[in-house]
């Protein structure tokens, strides 16, 4: 056993054994949860197991600490210890992607997101609206001038990719305060090759008229140019914001570089530091230094307090991505992404662009007569944990879907190369091919249920535990 394995085998026993004595409980769900991770096939795009340095920083006394306001400038006596967290996090932010600035703060990639929007417009439209008026803060302003104000932030325009062609809620959609703080306006991809429509993005732009081009996906299987994202965002006067909250590991392990790096091109950059990143769960906004105090201000202006000891495991997470060993990791996920498509559709599955060349795959699993709800809850039986998404103009709804999102990086994160996510091709394509949807009453056939071949699933979850064996989540550690 390694000698890191050997204290976190110490060190969770006994604390697991602590957290017993007052709620037996919680401790058993998660020794069940690190159970569940190590017997699955954990394929769920969005996810990936942080390391042990990374987990066991998110237990201390750092969350026990107030610390509203920014560094240096707090709301709260006795900050020095998260100003110094807090500072590290943000200047491995700053090396890693060669930002101009980092705020560390955002709790998750929605408030991320959030701080992005309030930034921006804090710097486009209320300070400028408070330069005109000869006013220093908002406070100055008359109850008139501050509902015009007010008026004025609700009346801006927001541009981003649709939901189905894999844009996230918080790009304007009516289910997200996005879609309540901005009129919104999507763009799609082409309905022939599945790729962004940059002409017609264009053509779009000119006529909306956006004041934000948010670039970024969380279920697009492909890349995204941000030097013509850049010259559009420019043409129409827009703020460049790029969420890269999927992608970011891609970004930090340099697998996305020149006109596929959204650094040097936005104005604004947000992420989630748990997916691709493989870091805690939480939020990240990277801006140019012109942004800089605006973003700065998201706490308390969209944020609580900050969580010390996350902004820690932040700090301890993006160490590890600036090693080399993390740009073989992000290589590895996209490489293995390939393999995964490769397999898939060799063996007959409908991919949507015909591929990938990131870290996700989005399946269109319509021609096995299936919906995309009861695709993930077949492959769920037999062990293998993926999400069920829309697939570009899909006919089943954003509830059941046609499509399933799968992912590569949490199982790269195992050891899994290409010889492996092979196997897990030929998987995914046994349990569809096994599955057939259940008629309802009326004879139609339903979205929802569905039977799997006897035997199937059982098959399957050996033939992956045979995998997962080989290929333990943090090995040596023994609760
Ligand atoms: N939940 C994230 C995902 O799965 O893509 C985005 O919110």
């Amino acid at each position: 056993m390694s000698d890191l394995a050997s204290t976190a085998s110490s060190i969770y026993s006994q604390a697991l054994g602590v957290i017993e004595q007052v709620e037996p409980r919680i401790a058993a769900a998660t020794r069940a949860e690190l159970r569940d991770q190590r017997a699955s096939l954990k394929l769920i795009a969005s996810e990936n197991y942080a390391s042990l340095p990374v987990l066991m920083t998110m237990g201390t006394w750092l969350s026990d600490k107030y610390a509203e306001g920014t560094i240096g400038h707090r709301f709260y006596a006795g900050c020095q210890n998260v100003d110094t967290v807090e500072a590290v996090a943000a200047e491995h932010a700053r090396e890693l992607f060669g930002a101009e600035y980092a705020y560390a703060q955002p709790h998750s990639g929605i408030d991320a997101n959030l701080v992005a929007y309030w930034s921006i417009l804090a710097h486009r439209v209320e300070n400028p609206t408070l330069e005109r008026l000869g006013a220093k803060t908002v406070n100055d302003l008359s109850e008139e001038d501050w509902e015009a104000l007010r008026a004025t932030f609700n009346a801006q325009r927001v541009m981003g990719m649709a939901l189905d062609a894999g844009g996230h809620l918080t790009h304007g959609f009516r289910h997200n305060i996005s879609g309540k703080m901005f009129r919104q306006l999507s763009y799609g991809t082409h309905p022939e090759t599945g790729l962004i429509d940059y002409d017609k993005l264009r053509a779009d732009a000119r006529e909306f008229k956006p004041l934000i081009l948010v670039a970024g996906y969380s279920a697009y299987p492909r890349r995204v140019n941000f030097a013509k994202m850049r010259d559009i965002a420019d043409e129409v006067g827009a703020t460049l914001f790029v969420d890269m909250a999927h992608f970011a590991g891609l970004v930090a392990g340099k697998v996305f570089t020149g006109e596929e790096n959204p650094i040097p091109y936005a104005d604004v950059v947000a992420t989630t530091t748990h997916k691709s990143l493989r870091g805690p769960r939480g939020g990240l906004v990277l801006a140019t230094a012109e942004y800089a105090p605006s973003v700065d201000r998201g706490c308390p202006m969209v944020l609580g307090g900050p969580l010390g000891h996350v902004m820690a495991a932040k700090a301890v997470a993006l160490a590890e991505a600036r090693q080399p060993a993390f740009q073989a990791y992000a290589q590895a996920v996209a490489d293995n992404a390939k393999t995964l498509a490769e397999g898939l559709r060799k063996r007959g599955v409908d991919l949507v662009t015909g591929g990938t060349d990131n870290h996700l795959v989005l399946l269109d699993v319509g021609s096995f007569g299936l919906t995309g709800r009861q695709a993930e809850s077949a492959l769920l039986d037999a062990g293998i944990v993926t999400n069920r998404n829309s697939v570009p103009r899909d006919p089943n709804g954003a509830w059941y879907t046609s499509g399933v999102r799968i992912g590569t990086p949490a199982l790269t994160s195992r050891g899994f190369g290409a010889a492996e996510f092979d196997a897990v091709a030929e998987l995914i394509t046994g349990v569809l091919r096994a599955t057939t949807p259940v008629a309802t009453a009326a004879g139609t056939p339903g979205k929802a249920k569905y039977l799997l071949a006897d035997g199937i699933a059982e098959r399957t979850r050996a033939a992956a535990a045979e995998l997962l064996d080989a290929n333990p989540l943090y090995p040596g550690l023994e609760l």
